[in-house]
């Protein structure tokens, strides 16, 4: 009976209240390019406790996505705004010289990055590349393979037929929801409008995978219990402990707010509503110790006029904009 009882703790302690998750609301860039395009992915960790067994991403709810094969990555920033703010593809604790110049990378330094299941060298972080290889950088996810049925994530050498799946892991300890130092909560993921085709690690290079059709920031999923039941899909309990990065100290924070997708009948409201808030810390005068150090700029369009309230949330699950009668 004692074995029991531990067994349930240590599986409950485990999988019931403390698995970190993130979800990312894609937007396509040209909604009338695009004007189907969007749905969300999640974002799984799967060890409360460490980087071990790496994060599960789930494509599965991405809708309207062009058919074919396309690029699919986390980037660095979060400001989705346009394809310079999202910067290049994560790489959370290292140089980003490969992806700031032409140096080509010699035979001699890929030797150095094995491919075993965990090598956190830079060498393996800054190459562009795809899972499950190590010899990756952190945001490269590999391709989205889409038809009119949806998407599934494919690795090197997946097909439709056999690999490719709606849910895949991504493993190697490369990225992160409760290390601040690989946390992905905040950074944007992008769908590119060709397929990321890296035959050859050995040249710099990001996959030739063209222009962004969409982008979307991963946020902190919300506990089920505060989401609408129609979204209720987080198993996080009553908390989830995913946190933003928090190296380098970020000064300056953006929310990029885009017209809704679908029409007011399939539940897309405010699909006028577009603009940016940005909040930004003055360092000298915080070292200073004035207390007036943080400004915040709000820039809104399409706003109908008239007293609106306005808030910061606990989460950063935009699915709950998708039900037109949330009330927060
Ligand atoms: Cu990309």
């Amino acid at each position: 009976m004692l074995y029991l009882i531990l067994l349930a703790l240590i599986v409950g302690g485990v999988y019931s209240a403390d698995i970190t998750e993130g979800v990312a609301l894609v937007r396509p860039n040209d909604l009338a390019a695009h004007p189907n395009l969007g749905g969300y992915v999640t974002f799984k960790q799967v060890s409360a406790t460490s980087l071990a067994g790496g994060v599960t991403v789930d494509v599965s709810q991405l809708t309207g996505v062009p058919a074919g094969r396309h690029g699919f990555h986390i980037h660095q920033f979060g400001d989705s705004s346009s394809s310079e703010k999202v910067g290049g593809h994560f790489v959370p604790l290292c140089s980003m010289r490969r992806a700031l110049d032409d140096t080509p990378i010699t035979g001699g330094e890929i030797l150095t990055c094995g491919d075993a299941a965990l090598n956190r060298d830079c060498k393996c972080d800054e190459i562009h590349g795809f899972p499950p290889s190590a010899k990756r950088m952190p945001g490269d996810l590999g391709n989205l393979d889409c038809t009119a049925d949806g998407c599934l994530l494919c690795f090197t050498g997946d097909t439709r037929q056999s690999g490719c799946a709606a849910v895949k892991t991504l493993e190697q300890e490369k990225m992160s929801l409760s290390d601040v130092l690989r946390s992905v909560v905040g950074r944007s993921i992008a769908i590119h409008k060709r397929p990321d085709t890296t035959p050859n690690i050995t040249q710099f290079g990001l996959g030739d995978a063209g222009p962004a059709i969409a982008f979307g920031t991963i946020g902190i999923t919300a506990p089920a219990a505060a989401l609408p039941p129609a979204t209720a899909t987080s198993t996080s309990g009553d908390t989830n402990v995913a946190a933003p990065p928090g190296k380098p100290k970020a000064e300056k924070t953006i929310c990029i707010f885009r017209k809704n997708v679908g029409t007011a009948s399939d539940g897309g409201v405010n699909q006028d509503i577009e603009g940016r808030a940005i909040v930004s810390i003055d360092l000298s005068k915080k070292l200073a110790g004035a207390t007036d150090y943080c400004n915040m700029r709000v820039e809104m369009y399409g706003v109908e006029q008239g007293v609106k309230s306005f808030h910061f949330h606990d989460h950063g699950d935009l699915r709950y904009g998708l039900t037109s009668n949330a009330e927060l």
